[in-house]
C-alpha cells in the first residue's frame, strides 16, 4: 500500500546566537518548498538576524510570504493553527504545548522530527533516528542528525548546487563581473584571494601580519560582522564598514556587506581559500571545493575541540601525512592554538593538494542529501 506524501511542513526555529540557526532553517525551508513542493511555514522567534540574509523580510510583520515560504513570527502566544503533516523542531527548540496538543489531536499524526546540530563525531550514527515517545500523548518525536557518513542524515545541498558551482568556477567572465559587483579589482598575477568569515580570534593579528609580510599579495574579503573590529584595530582605524579598503605591505582587505544567503556561495566559489565558522558556512565551504579553515563555535565546556578534531580527521582521511598535518595545524592554530604564521606557511605549501582533495571531498559527500534523507525517513515513520 502506497503511503501518501506529507505536503505541509512546519519548521520551528529559535535564534540562539549569530546566523547559523536561522541560516540552516531557511535553507531547509526553501529546499522543501522549491524542490519538493511542500507548503512550508517557518516559525522564527526573532526576525532581526534573519533580515540580514533575506533583505526583503519585514521584521515588523508577523506573517509574510518570501520566496514561496510562509514566514511567521513565533511569539509566546502562538495562534491556534492546524499542525502540518511534517513538523521539524530545529536544534532542540521547545514546541508550544498548545501546538503539541493539536498534533496529538490530529487523526493522522504528523511526523515530528528534531533536527540536531551538525557533528562529525562517531556517536552521531547511533543517535540518528532515535525515537523519543511523548510521556503522555500518542506522539513520537525522532532525532534527526546531519552528518558526514551514510548512517547519518547527511548535509543540506540543493539539487543543482555543484553544477552551478562548476559553471561559475569555469567562467572567468562571471567571476570578473562578480568581483566588479563588489567593487573589488580584478585579480593580479600571483595574487591569493581569501574570504574571512570568523568570530573574534586571538590569532587574527598574527595571521594578518603574516599575509602583510608574506611574499605573495593577499586580497582578503571580510564580510561585515564580529571579526571586523579586530581588523579595524589592526589597520589602526577608528571604525570600519562595508566598502572600506585597507592596504599594508602585501595585504589588502576589502570589507564586504553581509549578503543575502544565496549570494554567499559565490564568494566561497570565487576565492582560493575560505575561512568559515559555525555550521552552515562550514558546509558551504565544503561544497565550494576550495581549501577551507574552520573556526568552530566555541562552547564553555570545551567540547567543541573534540568536534573540531572529528571533522578534521574525517576530512583529511586518506591524505598524505604532510598534507593532513598542514590542515590539522592550521585549524588548530585558528582555534586557540599557537604559531599561526608557521601553520599558514605549511598549509599554503600544500594548497594544490588540498585544492584537489576539496573537490573530491565535495563529490563524495554530495550523495548524502539531508532533505531527501529526511523525506525518506518521514515516509518510513508516517
Ligand atoms: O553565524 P554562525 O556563527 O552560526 C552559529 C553556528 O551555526 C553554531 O553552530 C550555532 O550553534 C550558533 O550559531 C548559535 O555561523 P554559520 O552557521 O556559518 O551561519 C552563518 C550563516 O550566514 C550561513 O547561513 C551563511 C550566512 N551568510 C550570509 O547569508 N551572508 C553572508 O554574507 C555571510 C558571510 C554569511
Amino acid at each position: 500500500m502506497g503511503v501518501s506524501l506529507p505536503r505541509g511542513c512546519d519548521i520551528f526555529c529559535t535564534v540562539v546566537d549569530n546566523f547559523g540557526d536561522i541560516g540552516v532553517c531557511w535553507r531547509l525551508a526553501r529546499q522543501l518548498a522549491h524542490e519538493h513542493g511542500f507548503t512550508v511555514r517557518l516559525w522564527v522567534d526573532n526576525l532581526h538576524s534573519f533580515g540580514n540574509m533575506l533583505p526583503e523580510l519585514d521584521a515588523d510583520l508577523p506573517a509574510q510570504m518570501c520566496r514561496s515560504v510562509e514566514i511567521r513570527l513565533w511569539e509566546d502566544a502562538m495562534p491556534l493553527v492546524e499542525p502540518a503533516d511534517l513538523v521539524i523542531g530545529a536544534f532542540a527548540c521547545k514546541l508550544p504545548e498548545s501546538y503539541i496538543a493539536a498534533m496529538a489531536a490530529r487523526k493522522a499524526k504528523p511526523v515530528w522530527l528534531n533536527l540536531e546540530y551538525l557533528s562529525a563525531e562517531d556517536w552521531v550514527e547511533t543517535h540518528h533516528q532515535l525515537p523519543s515517545p511523548h510521556p503522555q500523548l500518542a506522539l513520537t518525536k525522532y532525532f534527526f542528525f546531519p552528518g558526514f557518513t551514510p548512517k547519518t542524515g547527511g548535509l543540506l545541498i540543493e539539487h543543482d548546487l555543484l553544477a552551478r558551482r562548476d559553471v561559475f568556477q569555469q567562467d572567468e567572465e562571471a567571476q570578473s563581473s562578480y568581483w566588479q559587483s563588489l567593487n573589488v579589482p580584478p585579480r593580479a598575477a600571483n595574487e591569493l584571494r581569501v574570504s574571512l568569515f570568523s568570530y573574534e580570534n586571538e590569532a587574527m593579528h598574527e595571521l594578518l601580519r603574516t599575509w602583510e609580510q608574506g611574499a605573495q599579495p593577499v586580497t582578503c574579503l571580510l564580510p561585515e560582522g564580529r571579526a571586523l573590529p579586530q581588523v579595524v584595530r589592526y589597520f589602526e582605524q577608528q571604525f570600519g564598514k562595508a566598502g572600506d579598503v585597507w592596504q599594508r605591505g602585501n595585504l589588502r582587505v576589502h570589507v564586504l556587506p553581509f549578503v543575502e544567503q544565496s549570494l554567499y556561495d559565490e564568494l566561497l566559489w570565487a576565492c582560493d581559500v575560505n575561512f568559515v565558522r559555525g555550521e552552515d558556512s562550514c558546509v558551504r565551504a565544503q561544497w565550494a571545493g576550495k581549501p577551507f579553515i574552520w573556526q568552530i563555535y566555541p562552547q564553555h565546556d570545551g567540547v567543541h575541540q573534540e568536534k573540531l578534531a572529528a571533522l578534521q580527521v574525517r576530512y583529511a582521511d586518506g591524505l598524505p601525512e604532510e598534507v593532513a598535518s598542514a590542515v590539522r595545524d592550521l585549524w588548530l592554530a585558528w582555534n586557540g592554538g599557537a604559531d599561526i604564521a608557521g601553520a599558514w606557511g605549511r598549509f599554503d605549501d600544500q594548497r594544490d593538494q588540498i585544492d584537489k582533495h576539496g573537490l573530491a571531498w565535495a563529490e563524495q559527500l554530495s550523495g548524502n542529501n539531508l532533505a531527501l534523507n529526511l523525506l525518506d525517513f518521514s515516509h518510513q515513520v508516517a
